[in-house]
């Protein structure tokens, strides 16, 4: 009476569902490198680095604690490359009664995995995600009770239902669910900005260092210095030495950005996060415990815990609600293919330069980087939004499409037509030299706002919302903007507009292959 669990690369949890109540005596647990999940995008070289050897350390500790675990290497010679192959494979080798499996985090692995009962005649178990706070359905049931999905009002939900932050009356800790007010200060000289905890690769990470060298050598990224946590205790290390180093500034400094700082306050978490090393509830805790103990002001625990039960649930949830139909929306209409930059990172925008150096070199970029830089100027550039989301999948160490494609698809390029976000992220270069300081020594003028030697993001700027003139002006959030706008003399507007279409045509096209 076997039971067969397979367990995916991103569901590396000892508390994951379909371990719980299970009697390891009956069970044998599936863990598969599949030359599929490793190429449908071709993922930065460290993503891929960083899951293998996750995965093996995790079949490693299940085996210390009793579990029976069947390994599928990527250079097994029977590899099939599939899931659905493997699993077929394991079925004949154990003859299961059963298949246990927990919902996985991507519509198209659901997509196999409903297929699954049919395919092996047995019956298959898809269990909920409960590593996750929300629910897929309570998201849902969250959502259609109201006309717009603010996430503001769902974190609150979340915040009472965790208790987080609450006081024992059920009132936000501090008077006010949010401080954002007293947050995104820009970069001062003379701060000190900690280094995240670097964890030096052991054999088991040397190894998948090796293969992934040779195997995807032509996948974009730096794999050398590889210092990601990829067990467990490694990342409740990193979570200790992030609440200690970095979180008391995490709220005043999290929206700005500063040439060479790779990380600022930043946690770099989302890895581990993402991966199940850590789970969401015990590293808002740890924030909140922080804060309880009188280590962590209330804006940086607010502010970081909101990110994590705020927004990266309400993500998950939009993901799921809005599939299959949001991957290929193009609201605004965008036809521009990715330009090749993005990859070379070779532009004299030197925002753009740095953001894409940070995520060449650690598959990394903070938020305001992917948001307010790379993500800023693909909307201005009227990029397909597709093309923008294969890059975003590609090049993050923490990127699956849950998370990735509801941040590129609705937060930055608005192709959802403002289903997650109201207003589009659109901002010119007095945005990023306010937030950086990145214009000073760049070969553009941040202050000019048109001819060769102005920073296009300004030209864009104004050109994208002329543009969209009919979809936007009506929003009341950007009536400034096209009050500006209207202020502008008619020269003025015909010279921004000129100037950002002869910068877009000095753009080069990404060459095939980067992305799949
Ligand atoms: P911190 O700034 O320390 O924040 C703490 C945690 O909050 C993060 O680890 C993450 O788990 C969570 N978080 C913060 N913002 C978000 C958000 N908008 N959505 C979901 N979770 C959030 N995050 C991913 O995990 N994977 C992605 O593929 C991804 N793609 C993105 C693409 C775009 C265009 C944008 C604008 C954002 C994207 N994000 C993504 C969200 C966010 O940028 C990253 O979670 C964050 O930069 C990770 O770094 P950190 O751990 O240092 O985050
Ligand atoms: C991203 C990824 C990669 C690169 N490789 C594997 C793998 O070899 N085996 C595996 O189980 N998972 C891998 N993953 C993560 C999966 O793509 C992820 O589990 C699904 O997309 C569901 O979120
Ligand atoms: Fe970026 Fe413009 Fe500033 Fe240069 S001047 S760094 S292009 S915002």
């Amino acid at each position: 009476m076997t039971i067969l669990i397979p367990v995916l690369g991103d569901q590396l949890s000892h508390g994951l569902a379909s371990l719980r109540d299970v009697d390891r005596a009956d069970a044998v647990v599936l863990l598969m490198e599949v030359a599929a999940e490793t190429v449908y995008v071709r993922h930065h070289k460290r993503k891929i680095a960083l899951i293998l050897s996750a995965m093996r350390h995790f079949a490693d500790e299940l085996r210390g604690d009793g579990w029976t675990v069947d390994y599928i290497r990527l250079d097994d010679p029977d590899n099939s490359g599939s899931f659905t192959g493997e699993v077929a494979r394991a079925v004949a080798r154990h003859r299961p009664s059963r298949l246990r499996v927990v919902e996985p985090g991507e519509w198209r692995v659901r997509e196999m995995m409903d297929g699954w009962a049919a395919r092996f005649a047995i019956p298959v178990d898809i269990l909920e995600d409960d590593r996750f706070l929300c629910g897929i359905l309570e998201f849902q049931t969250w959502a259609q009770a109201r006309n717009d999905l603010v996430m503001e009002y769902f974190y609150r939900e979340m915040r009472r239902k965790t208790g987080l932050l609450m006081t024992a009356d059920g009132k936000p800790e501090g008077g006010k669910w949010n401080l954002d007010s007293e947050n995104r200060a820009p970069p001062r000289r003379g701060l000190n900005y900690p280094e995240p905890m670097h964890f030096a690769p052991d054999e088991t990470t040397a190894n998948v260092m090796a293969l992934v060298a040779d195997r995807f050598a032509g996948h974009f990224g730096r794999l050398e210095k590889f210092a990601l946590p990829v067990t467990a205790t490694q990342a409740r290390a990193a979570l200790t030495h992030f609440i200690r180093t970095a979180l008391p500034d995490f709220g005043t400094y999290q929206d700005a950005m500063v040439t060479g700082q790779d990380w600022l306050y930043h946690s770099w978490l989302s890895p581990a996060l993402n991966l199940g090393l850590l789970t969401p509830l015990e590293v808002a805790q740890a924030a909140a415990d922080a804060h309880a103990a009188g280590d962590v002001p209330l804006n940086a625990a607010e502010g970081f815990i909101r990110q994590i039960i705020g927004w990266r649930e309400y993500v998950r949830g939009y993901y799921w609600m809005e599939m299959p139909d949001v991957a290929g929306a193009n609201a605004l209409e965008a036809t521009r293919p990715l330009p090749e930059f993005y990859w070379t990172g070779e532009t004299e925008m030197l925002c753009m330069a740095e953001a894409v150096r940070n995520t060449r070199d650690h598959g990394y970029a903070h938020h305001i980087q992917r948001l307010m830089v790379l993500g800023n100027f693909a909307m201005l550039a009227g990029v397909r939004p597709q093309e923008v989301a294969d890059w975003f999948l590609v090049v993050y160490a923490d990127a699956y499409e849950w998370v990735e494609l509801p941040n590129v698809i609705g937060m930055s390029q608005h192709a959802d037509g403002g289903r997650l976000a109201t207003k589009p992220y659109a901002g010119g270069g007095a945005y990023i030299n306010r937030m950086s300081d990145h214009c000073g020594p760049c070969r553009y003028d941040v202050k000019q706002k048109t001819g060769p030697d102005a920073c296009p993001f300004n030209a864009l700027y104004w050109d994208f919302l002329a543009r969209h003139e009919r979809r936007f002006r009506r929003n009341r959030r950007m009536a400034n903007m096209y009050g500006t706008w209207d202020r502008m003399k008619p020269e003025a507007r015909d010279a921004c507009r000129a100037s950002a279409a002869a910068f877009l045509d000095t753009i080069e096209p990404a060459a095939d292959g980067w992305a799949r």
